[in-house]
């Protein structure tokens, strides 16, 4: 497996962000000026409101990845294949949505029954396998495969899976074109094998799946039962280009096989594995953000405000800060527990130090989410019953989605922890030194995919060892401005320098050097 870096910059470089962006351009405009693009995904780039007077509103899907796909279709035919979400959504269906650029994608949304798509996402995707992929099933308990859990997955996940198919298929008949399709995630790992199965030869696309969670080793996958584990690698073997975030992923991935997908050839050498007469390239592809979209909404009044707003709370303390779904594979309560843990070995640091927390809400409705925030609330409030005093409230949590108050509060951390127990990439790790404006220090997880390319900047923590992680904090708040100046430059160097179109192109040249 490899990466291809663009070699030789240096952080000094200048034109570095310019001439990529020109290359990934350049790029993307000869790959697509044969080609039609099919991108499928649970969740569709746009969300629409409806007016007062009936109207519709759409609003662009926020984040790097929506932002990278969506400029592809500058380029070709582009069409986005998603579930629906809302009446709205089923109502509308179908159609072609202008961008602020000028150009076009073209949206569909399926709308599978409601106990379909309630086996194939609440039971099948999350917890079932969100869970297994990110180590977090309590096996003396967890999970209980019964009766429910088959049906969810025969009459939800498949049955999802094979409607994505059944229009993919039907889109790239009627585009007439060779097409490229890019499928995201792990709530489509049976799609390929549909389509495979489902069309000639001379018909069939390009495909490519890139999984965004990680892929953990063969022991793992024996918590499901022989026949799930087998029809997701089965369809994951039907995949041309199967993209990861590390290569660590990848490896395991071509593990899993070798372990549970008899006549399976594997070739760890070329990252390739041969199966039913088909070879499936295997890459790492570490995704990565919108550099310099962040730099421009950083830059925004509506950030700045946010901003001096948490300044005015935070004073002249220093600050830790933490930006998560609440989700416990990111670990908020033993990051918690660490802050503790530090205050009580250096107590020099209380009431010099704050620690807040910028908490999204998440998949309320499943319980093991809903527990999870009451544990994480309560532990913040023994930290601040123990050591709050009427001066100083060491933790403050703030909850609801708002992404311009997180990023001014990326600008003004001191230390920003990102302690996940499992993550494919972790986007807070990149985004932060981007914005932060002081030289702040990132305390970084080994167990996330941003390990793999940042770990010569950050202090990386074993996210279970708590201890650590309390050293690591102080380490971090009492670190000399030189260091942290250092370790800053390197960190902004390493992100911007493979940024979401460094992603993007990866994909496309993999796919050119293949010849497929
Ligand atoms: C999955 C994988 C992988 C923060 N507050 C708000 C908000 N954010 C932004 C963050 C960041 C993004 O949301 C979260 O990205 P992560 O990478 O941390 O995590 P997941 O959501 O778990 O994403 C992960 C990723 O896919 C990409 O492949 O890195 O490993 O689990 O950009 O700054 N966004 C909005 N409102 C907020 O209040 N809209």
């Amino acid at each position: 497996m490899r990466r291809s870096l663009a070699a030789g910059n240096t952080p000094q470089d200048p034109g570095l962000e310019e001439s990529l962006r020109q290359r990934c351009e350049a790029l993307q405009a000869d790959f697509f000026s044969n080609r039609a693009l099919i991108i499928a995904a649970n969740r569709g780039p746009v969300t629409f409101e409806t007016t007062e007077d009936d109207g519709l509103l759409f609003q662009r899907g926020g984040g790097g990845l929506v932002t990278a796909l969506i400029g592809l279709c500058r380029h070709t035919d582009a069409t986005w294949i998603a579930c629906a979400r809302t009446e709205v959504d089923t109502t509308w269906r179908a159609g072609s949505i202008a961008m602020a650029d000028g150009s076009e994608i073209r949206v569909q949304f399926l709308s599978p029954d409601e106990s379909a798509y309630e086996g194939y996402y609440n039971i099948i995707a999350n917890p079932l396998l969100w869970f297994l992929q990110h180590s977090m099933w309590d096996i003396p308990r967890a999970p209980v495969i019964d009766r429910a859990t088959w049906e969810a997955w025969e009459d939800g996940y498949v049955v999802v899976n094979r409607l994505f198919a059944e229009a993919i298929a039907a889109q790239v008949r009627a585009t007439h074109r060779p097409t490229l399709v890019m499928l995201q995630d792990y709530h489509l790992y049976l799609v390929a094998r549909f389509l495979r199965d489902g069309m000639r030869r001379r018909e069939r696309p390009t495909v490519l799946h890139f999984i965004h969670i990680p892929w953990p080793g063969p022991e793992y996958w024996r918590i499901l039962p022989p026949a799930m584990r087998q029809a997701i690698l089965d369809g994951l073997c039907a995949v041309d280009v199967l993209g990861f975030q590390t290569r660590e992923d990848g490896l395991d991935f071509i593990r899993t096989c070798q372990s549970h997908l008899p006549r399976a050839y594997v070739n760890y050498k070329k990252g390739r594995v041969w199966y039913r007469n088909h070879a499936t390239h295997v890459r790492d592809f570490p995704i990565s953000i919108d550099v310099e979209a962040l730099r421009h909404l950083a830059e925004s009044q509506e950030v700045a405000e946010y901003r001096s707003e948490i300044q005015d709370v935070v004073g002249d303390r220093q600050l830790i800060v933490r930006i998560d779904r609440i989700e416990p594979s990111k670990n908020i309560i033993r990051g918690f527990q660490a802050f503790e843990e530090m205050l009580e070995l250096h107590p020099e640091h209380c009431e010099q130090v704050m620690f807040l927390a910028l908490l999204v809400p998440s998949r309320m409705k499943v319980d093991e989410y809903q527990d999870y925030l009451d544990e994480l609330m309560a532990a913040a409030g023994r930290i601040n019953a123990r050591y709050g005093t009427s001066e100083w409230e060491p933790v403050r949590v703030l909850m609801g989605e708002n992404y311009p108050r997180a990023v001014g509060a990326l600008q003004l951390y001191d230390v920003l922890l990102v302690n996940a127990i499992a993550d494919g990439m972790n986007l807070v790790a990149k985004e932060g030194p981007i914005a932060n404006r002081r030289d702040g220090v990132l305390v970084l997880s080994e167990r996330t995919g941003a390990r793999e390319q940042l770990e010569s900047g950050a202090i990386v923590i074993s996210p279970c060892d708590v201890y650590a992680t309390a050293e690591a904090l102080h380490q971090a708040l009492v670190m000399p401005p030189e260091e942290r100046q250092e370790r800053s430059e390197r960190l902004r160097w390493l992100i911007q320098r493979e940024d979401i179109n460094a992603w993007l192109r990866c994909q496309l040249e993999t796919i050119a050097e293949l010849g497929l």
